[in-house]
């Protein structure tokens, strides 16, 4: 058997983390999650990520590989099932959820009830009956599958590489953080690069609402909410600009403990790249590069400029500093338009068919 467990928001909203570790244990099961659910598993050791577009590539390939998967509390949305290819198509699928039925046509069973109590209630009678696991997890070396794209620094365009800079601040980034995302393009890179310690900690807004201009303004919310953590917006010039009168807000709110990290290309970028290929005139999809770290700098943040990945050394220093004596840092990395994360190339490739 190459058994893999899934697990999405709803098996969180069920207090099913404790319970779905020791199914993965008793079953010997690799796992995944839905991009809200990143951190659900106790056990990081066999988890391969997110299942869909903000996967890896070689960890996707073992997730076609299992031959039962089943899936907690997961919608399995179009991105999550890769528009149909997550898994082969002999996979045993076997939902489980509070739903009223099954919600996507690859799923072969269907069985109705509660994330946590499911996989406590199958865990259990595995123990009872002495069930031993079959070893497929323990003959995969799974960290190499999760790697990430370190990118190449600097782009042709002598512009940063987004995926270089997403790969040094999750380096840098403070463990305790909290992150706000708001819509765009640049969501790829949070999801892939950046770790998070539980589900709750990675609020994709923009993607709830499929609205951009939502970060800023969700930072003060997710600073009264949680007011021990570090607050790090993503989020994309498009979206900033577009919630510009909410930076202040934000500024004020988070203070000390408060980064935004703006993805700036110069472009509504999710727009050239979804758009402007199928050859619509790109001219619109355009932004004058805006100054971010200036406009952060008029209302009491500090702005750093990042145009080469030693910029991003503020952070670390920043990190350093009593929270009381250092300011909301807003980096303002000035990206290249030209590296196409690899969920949008699957979103191109099916507007494509
Ligand atoms: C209110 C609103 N207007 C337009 C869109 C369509 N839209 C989706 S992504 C995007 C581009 C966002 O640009 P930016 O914030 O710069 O991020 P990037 O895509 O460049 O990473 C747009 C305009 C939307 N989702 N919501």
């Amino acid at each position: 058997m190459r058994p893999l467990l899934v697990a999405g928001r709803g098996a969180w909203l069920s207090g099913a983390g404790d319970a779905l570790g020791r199914l993965a244990a008793a079953t010997g099961a690799v796992t995944a999650t839905t991009a809200l659910a990143r951190g659900i598993f106790p056990d990081a050791a066999f988890d391969l990520g997110v299942a869909g577009g903000f996967g890896q590539e070689s960890a996707m390939r073992l997730v076609h590989d299992a031959d039962v998967a089943v899936v907690f509390g997961a919608s399995l949305n179009q991105f999550t099932m890769r528009f149909g290819g997550l898994f082969a198509k002999d996979t045993q699928v076997v939902q489980v959820d509070v739903g009223a039925g099954p919600t996507h046509a690859a799923v072969t069973r269907f069985v109705a009830g509660d994330a946590r109590l499911a996989a406590s209630g199958i865990a259990d009678r595995l123990a009872a009956i002495d069930a031993a696991p079959g070893g497929w997890r323990e003959s995969i070396d799974v960290a190499p599958l999760r790697a990430r794209e370190a990118g190449d620094g600097i782009a042709a365009d002598g512009r940063l590489d987004p995926r270089s800079v997403a790969a040094r601040l999750a380096e840098l980034l403070p463990h305790d953080r909290v992150v706000v995302s708001d819509g765009g393009h640049f969501i790829g890179w949070a999801n892939t690069h950046w770790p998070v310690a539980a589900p709750d900690r990675m609020l994709m807004v923009g993607t709830a609402f499929q609205s951009i201009g939502l970060g800023l303004p969700s930072v003060p919310g997710a600073a009264a909410a949680r007011p021990d953590a570090t607050i790090v917006l993503t989020t994309g010039d498009g979206g900033g600009l577009m919630a510009l009168a909410d930076l202040e807000s934000a500024v004020r709110a988070a203070g000390g403990r408060g980064i935004a990290v703006v993805w700036n290309d110069a472009a509504y970028g999710a727009e050239v790249h979804l758009y402007g290929l199928q050859g619509y005139a790109e001219a619109p999809m355009r932004i004058p590069e805006a100054d971010f770290a200036g406009l952060a700098a008029a209302v009491g943040a500090e702005g750093v400029v990042v145009r080469e990945l030693p910029d991003l050394d503020r952070v670390a220093e920043w990190a350093d500093e009593p929270v009381a004596s250092r300011r909301f840092l807003l980096l303002d990395c000035r990206i290249s338009g030209t590296v196409i994360a690899p969920y949008q190339h699957e979103i191109i490739a099916v507007n494509a068919r």
